[in-house]
This record gives structure tokens, C-alpha cells and sequence, in this order.
């Protein structure tokens, strides 16, 4: 996973923007964020197994592009998933096919990029402000796992006195 600085620059979402400095999987850590890398005939156990360890027990997928949504659909789905926000549960993203961009605050509130290609999962913490968008080439399906009743409606920024965000924020004070 590749995983950088966002340049801040302003103009398409769905470019690369980076900075040219790198972070690794152990600086994201420090925020919460587990990323892993499952490919291959045992990718499907491995994140069975994962899922079961956390007490998920349900999954779908979901395809993001043009095609699947219609372009004026698609449009409007990715500006909304690009909107800062957090969520009272945690978020756990697989990705089947095609890229994506999941950015993340980190405790200098700077924005992080984490593009992740097939194969690659991420786990963030609840209460993390983050956002999401499709890359230049405008595909992705993503597996979503799911607890019995995920609390997935999206907080959008600033929501400082959540009760998650207040639990993330103790979470991560140490590092
Ligand atoms: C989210 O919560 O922003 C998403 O689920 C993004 C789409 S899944 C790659
Ligand atoms: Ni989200």
C-alpha cells in the first residue's frame, strides 16, 4: 500500500496528489489504522478469519464507477465520499478490483493518502476523520465488512465533542 502525504493542492480529487514524502504502514499505526494485503486462493479465508476474530458477521461488495451508477450518479457519490467525516464504528475496506484513495487525518490534522490496489484492506479506527474517492481511473469494487448493525452514517467535520472522536482522540494520545 502505498501510503504519503497529500500535496494539499487544490483541483481533481481523483489525481495522485503526492508529495513526494512516503509514510510507512507503522506511521499509520500510530493513528489507528491497520493496513494489510490479502491476494491470492487463501485472500477470502484470510479475511474470514479477520472478520470473525473483530465479530463481524456480515459482508457485501460494492462497484463504484460510471458504469455501474450512471456518470451523473457516480459524480455526485464521489464528491459526497470525499466530504471529511467519521463514523461511530469502525470502517474495514477490501479491495476486489481497481484502486482507491482513503485519506486520514493524522494528529497534526495533516492529510494522509493511503491508495490502496487489489488485494489491500484497511481497517480505521472509529472517530478518525477521514474521506475516500475513486483514482483517475474512476473503478473500484470493495468488499465492506459489517457488524449486525454497523454505525456507518457519516459525521461530517466538525463533530469534536462525539463521543467516539473524543475515545479516538485518548486512543491515539500517546503516540
Ligand atoms: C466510505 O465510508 O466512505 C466508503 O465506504 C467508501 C466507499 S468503499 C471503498
Ligand atoms: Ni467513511
Amino acid at each position: 500500500m502505498h501510503i504519503y502525504y497529500h500535496d494539499n493542492a487544490e483541483g481533481d480529487q481523483r489525481a495522485d496528489h503526492y508529495s513526494g514524502t512516503d509514510l510507512s504502514d507503522a506511521d499509520v499505526a500510530k493513528l489507528g489504522v491497520s493496513a494489510f494485503f490479502f491476494d491470492g486462493p487463501t485472500a477470502i479465508s484470510d479475511i474470514d478469519k479477520l472478520a470473525i476474530e473483530r465479530n463481524y458477521k456480515n459482508k457485501d461488495e460494492i462497484c463504484i464507477s460510471p458504469a455501474t451508477f450512471g456518470a451523473d450518479v457516480y459524480e455526485e457519490k464521489v464528491k459526497i465520499f470525499y466530504k471529511e467525516h467519521l463514523h461511530e464504528d469502525e470502517e474495514i475496506r477490501y479491495i476486489v478490483d481497481g484502486e482507491g484513495f482513503f485519506d486520514v487525518r493524522d494528529l497534526q490534522d495533516r492529510w494522509v493518502r493511503l491508495k490502496l490496489v487489489k488485494g489491500d484492506l484497511i481497517i480505521l479506527p472509529a472517530g478518525i476523520y477521514h474521506r475516500f474517492t475513486t483514482t483517475s481511473t474512476n473503478y473500484v469494487k470493495a468488499m465492506r465488512l459489517f457488524k449486525d448493525e454497523p454505525k456507518w452514517t457519516p459525521l461530517a467535520r466538525p463533530c469534536d465533542d462525539n463521543e467516539y472522536r473524543m475515545q479516538y482522540l485518548q486512543s491515539v494520545a500517546a503516540n
